[in-house]
C-alpha cells in the first residue's frame, strides 16, 4: 500500500491523509495522557476498544439525524472520516457533579444536576483548554451565534440519546466532551460532529456500584483500566471477538 501522508500526531490519535479526497484517517494509539498532557502513560487495547467504541455510538447518532464526520471503519485502529476544520472548542456536557465541577465548586461528586449544563473550553493545551463564555468565542470569531446554537442543540440532542443507550447497559453518562467541525457542501457550510466518543473523553458510572468505567480511572491511578474499557465494549456488544488485542498488522502505521 502506498506510504500516506501523516497530517498530525496528537495525544491519543494520529491523522493520516485520506485515500478520497475531503477524508482523512484517524488511527488510535493506546497512549493515554490527562491533565493536558501533563500525565502520560499506555493502555493496552485502548486503540482498539476506542475505534469501535466511536464508531458504534457515531453510527448509532447518524441514525438519530446527528451529522457525524463517521464514513467507515478501516480495521481494528484505524476509521475513516470526513476531514473538518475543528472549532477550537471543547463542549462539555454534564448530567451529574464530578471533576473539575466538583473541583470548582467543592460540591461532592455524584450529585445529579437540576439540569443538563453545557461548557465550552477553548482548546489550547498550553493554555490548559481554559473555559471560555459564548462572548469570548463569538468575539475572537471561534464560532458565531448561529453556529453556537447549533452546536448547542446538537449537544443535548446527543446527551439525551446517549443517557438513554448507557442506561439501558446498565452505565450512568455522568458527563462527556465533543468536538465539532466545520464542512462544505456546494458553498455551503455545516457543523458536524467529529473527534471521538469513547471511555477518554465522557465519564461512564456503573449504575448500581458507581464504579468508574472511563479515563478517571488512569488520572486518578484507581487500576483496572483496560477491564473497564474492555467491560464499556462489552456490554454495547462489540468487544472484538479475539479480545482487545491486536490482529496481525492490524496496527501497521503505513
Ligand atoms: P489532541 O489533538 O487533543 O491531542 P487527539 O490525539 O485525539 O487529540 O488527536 C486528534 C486530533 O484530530 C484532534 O486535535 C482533533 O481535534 C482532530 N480531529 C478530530 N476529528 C477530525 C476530523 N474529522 N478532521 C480533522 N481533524 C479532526
Ligand atoms: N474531557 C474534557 N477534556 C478532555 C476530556 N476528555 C472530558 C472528560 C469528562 C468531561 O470532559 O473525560 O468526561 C469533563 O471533564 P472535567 O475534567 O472538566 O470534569
Ligand atoms: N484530554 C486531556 C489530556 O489528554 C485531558 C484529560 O483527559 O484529562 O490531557
Amino acid at each position: 500500500m502506498a506510504k500516506r501522508r501523516q497530517l498530525y500526531e496528537g495525544k491519543a490519535k494520529v491523522i493520516f491523509e485520506g485515500p478520497e479526497p475531503g477524508t482523512v484517517v484517524q488511527y488510535f494509539k493506546d497512549d493515554a495522557t490527562a491533565f493536558n498532557n501533563k500525565k502520560k502513560g499506555t493502555i493496552t487495547g485502548k486503540g482498539v476498544l476506542n475505534n469501535r467504541i466511536s464508531e458504534y455510538l457515531m453510527l448509532k447518532l447518524a441514525d438519530i439525524g446527528i451529522p457525524t464526520h463517521f464514513v467507515r471503519r478501516l480495521n481494528m485502529r484505524e476509521q475513516l472520516v470526513r476531514e473538518v476544520e475543528i472549532i477550537p472548542i471543547e463542549v462539555v456536557v454534564r448530567n451529574i457533579i464530578a471533576g473539575s465541577l466538583a473541583k470548582r465548586f467543592d460540591m461532592p461528586e455524584g450529585t445529579p444536576l437540576p439540569r443538563s449544563i453545557v461548557e465550552y473550553y477553548y482548546k489550547a493545551d498550553e493554555l490548559d483548554d481554559p473555559m471560555v463564555s459564548e462572548e469570548h468565542i463569538t468575539a475572537f470569531g471561534w464560532a458565531t451565534p448561529p453556529d453556537l446554537d447549533e452546536i448547542m442543540s446538537m449537544s443535548l440532542r446527543i446527551n439525551d440519546f446517549l443517557t438513554g443507550l448507557f442506561l439501558g447497559i446498565g452505565i450512568r453518562l455522568i458527563d462527556f466532551k465533543l468536538e465539532f467541525g466545520r464542512v462544505w457542501e456546494e458553498e455551503q457550510m455545516r457543523i458536524i460532529l467529529a473527534d471521538e466518543i469513547s471511555p477518554d473523553n465522557c465519564r461512564l458510572w456503573d449504575m448500581n456500584t458507581n464504579e468508574k468505567m472511563d479515563k478517571d480511572r488512569f488520572r486518578r491511578d484507581l487500576g483496572g483500566v483496560e477491564e473497564a474499557y474492555q467491560e464499556v465494549a462489552r456490554r454495547l456488544g462489540i468487544l472484538p471477538e479475539s479480545g482487545p488485542g491486536d490482529m496481525p498488522g492490524s496496527d501497521t502505521m503505513q
